[in-house]
């Protein structure tokens, strides 16, 4: 198996938090998805990190699918069986892959030349960011166990919101989710995955 990655990307963390939580070994190799010239959508169409090349040559994206098809491998400890305990996880990773995804474009609008940006959508992005952080307050359980791909995706989301805008804690109003934080950020596949430059 082959994980095309970028290191400073959210959803690569996802994935390779995935991979270690479930005791599997991925081959990685760098990818610039950026890049005009990268090779990438030879092998994910979209041009976009994580994509991963299964040993049969299939190749799997995005990162919730990849999560699962790692999951089948294992198998089945990130993402629960049965709807009714499958349902509430999942529902936990689109909150947070919905934070990444709208922290994520704000960032990128902040890259374009100032007089491209626009103010009104880096604040809606901001405004959808503020939203989830506040749902999650209210949904987040009291503890992180078992550990499945919701509770992932919100270490992946919280982890880019401290990388990216450290500025703004999200901790301050929240204090359900600093707490659920505290009793995540030592474990060894969320310290060992810690996104820098
Ligand atoms: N929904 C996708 C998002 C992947 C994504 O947006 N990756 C970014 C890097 S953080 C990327 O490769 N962007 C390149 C592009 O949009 O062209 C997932 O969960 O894997």
């Amino acid at each position: 198996m082959k994980l095309r990655y970028s290191t400073t990307s959210p959803y690569v963390r996802k994935v390779t938090i995935a991979a270690q939580e479930l005791g599997l070994t991925l081959a990685r190799a760098p990818a610039a998805p950026w890049d005009p010239d990268t090779d990438l959508p030879k092998e994910n169409p979209l041009g976009k990190v994580p994509s991963l090349t299964a040993d049969d040559g299939t190749v799997y994206f995005d990162s919730p699918v990849i999560c699962e098809y790692l999951d089948s491998l294992a198998p089945g400890k990130l993402f629960p069986a049965g709807h009714a305990a499958r349902l509430p996880a999942l529902r936990l990773q689109a909150a947070a892959d919905g934070i990444l995804d709208a922290a994520v474009l704000r960032l990128l609008e902040g890259r374009r030349p100032p007089e491209l940006q626009m103010e009104s959508w880096r604040n809606r992005q901001q405004a959808a960011v503020s939203r989830t952080l506040d749902w999650l307050e209210a949904e987040i359980s009291a503890g992180p166990e078992p550990f499945h791909i919701g509770h992932i995706a919100i270490v992946c989301a919280l982890g880019y919101l401290d990388f990216r805008f450290a500025a703004e804690d999200w901790r301050v109003g929240r204090p359900r989710l600093a707490a659920w934080w505290s009793q995540v950020e030592n474990r060894p596949s969320v310290r060992e995955t810690v996104p820098e430059e």
